[in-house]
C-alpha cells in the first residue's frame, strides 16, 4: 500500500478482491467520517485486533511488521487532516521510543499529531539510547521531551532517561510527557515524568493545558 503491497509481501493468496487498507480509509474519509475516529476506532482498535491474534499465536511476526506498514500507509493519507491550518511555532519537541523498544506505530502517530499542532518536532527514531535522547535534549535546547514504550521490559528505561536528565541538570527545562500502551498516569508519577498520555488526541489536549 504505497510502501507495500500484498503482492509484494506474498500476502496476495485470500487478499483478492478485498479492498486495500487505503481504498477503505479514502471511503471512510469520503463518508465524512473524522480522522481521529479512524485512527483511534479505525486503526488502532485493528492493532489491538493484531496483538490479540499474536498473542494467540494465529498472528506471527511478520503479520504485526505489515499491519505496520498499512498504518503508516495510512496516516500517509490522515496526516494533513489532522494539522492545524497556519499555527506558529508552539515549541521544539523531542520524540523518541526508548531503548530496546522497536515499536514506533504509536510514536509516529504522535509526530504527526505534534507537527499538525505547531510543534518543532525532532523524532529520534525507535531503540534510541538514553545518551541520544539527554543529548537531543541539550543540543536543541526542546522544552518538550515526549517518550514511548510498548514493552513492560523498555518502559523502565523512562525512568532511566528522566534519572539521566536530572543527573544532566535538563529537567527543570523539559517538560516530559510519556505514552505506549503498558504506561500509565501512576507510572509517569513513579518514574517523575509530568504526564502520561493516553493516546496521540490525549497528547495534544495535554499540551494545551500546560500552555493555558
Ligand atoms: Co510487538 N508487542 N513485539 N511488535 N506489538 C506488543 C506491544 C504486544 C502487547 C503484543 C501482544 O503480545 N499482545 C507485546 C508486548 C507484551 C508486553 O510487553 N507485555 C509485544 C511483543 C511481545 C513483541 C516482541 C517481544 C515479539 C517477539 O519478538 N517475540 C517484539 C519486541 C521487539 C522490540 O521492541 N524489541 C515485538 C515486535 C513487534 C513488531 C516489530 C513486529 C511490530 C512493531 C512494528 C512497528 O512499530 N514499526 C509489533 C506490533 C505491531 C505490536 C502490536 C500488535 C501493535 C502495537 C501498535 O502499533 N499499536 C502490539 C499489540 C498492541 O498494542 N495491542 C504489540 C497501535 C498504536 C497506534 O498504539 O503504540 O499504544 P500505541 O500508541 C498510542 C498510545 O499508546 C500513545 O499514542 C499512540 C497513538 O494514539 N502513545 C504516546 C504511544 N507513545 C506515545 C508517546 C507520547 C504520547 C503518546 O509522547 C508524548
Amino acid at each position: 500500500q504505497g510502501r507495500m503491497t500484498a503482492e509484494d509481501e506474498g500476502f496476495d493468496e485470500g487478499l483478492e478482491g478485498q479492498p486495500a487498507v487505503t481504498e477503505l480509509i479514502e471511503q471512510a474519509v469520503e463518508a465524512g467520517i473524522d480522522a481521529k475516529i479512524i485512527v483511534l476506532d479505525g486503526l488502532t482498535g485493528a492493532m489491538e485486533t493484531v496483538g490479540a491474534k499474536f498473542d494467540k499465536g494465529e498472528y506471527l511476526i511478520p503479520d504485526m511488521l505489515a499491519s505496520a506498514e498499512c498504518v503508516g500507509a495510512a496516516m500517509d493519507i490522515l496526516a494533513p487532516l489532522l494539522a492545524d491550518a497556519g499555527v506558529e511555532s508552539k515549541g521544539k519537541f523531542v520524540l523518541a521510543t526508548v531503548a530496546g523498544d522497536l515499536h514506533d506505530i504509536g510514536k509516529n502517530i504522535v509526530a504527526i499529531m505534534l507537527k499538525g499542532a505547531g510543534f518543532e518536532v525532532l523524532d529520534l527514531g525507535n531503540d534510541v539510547t538514553t545518551g541520544r535522547i539527554v543529548e537531543a535534549v541539550k543540543a536543541n535546547n526542546a522544552q518538550f521531551l515526549g517518550l514511548s514504550a510498548l514493552l513492560t521490559t523498555t518502559m523502565r528505561e523512562m525512568g532511566v532517561v528522566i534519572k539521566a536528565l536530572e543527573e544532566s541538570g535538563l529537567r527543570d527545562q523539559v517538560r516530559v510527557l510519556i505514552g505506549g500502551a503498558p504506561t500509565s498516569e501512576a507510572f509517569a508519577a513513579e518514574i517523575g515524568a509530568d504526564a502520561h498520555c493516553r493516546d496521540a488526541f490525549h497528547a495534544i489536549d495535554l499540551l494545551r493545558q500546560m500552555a493555558a
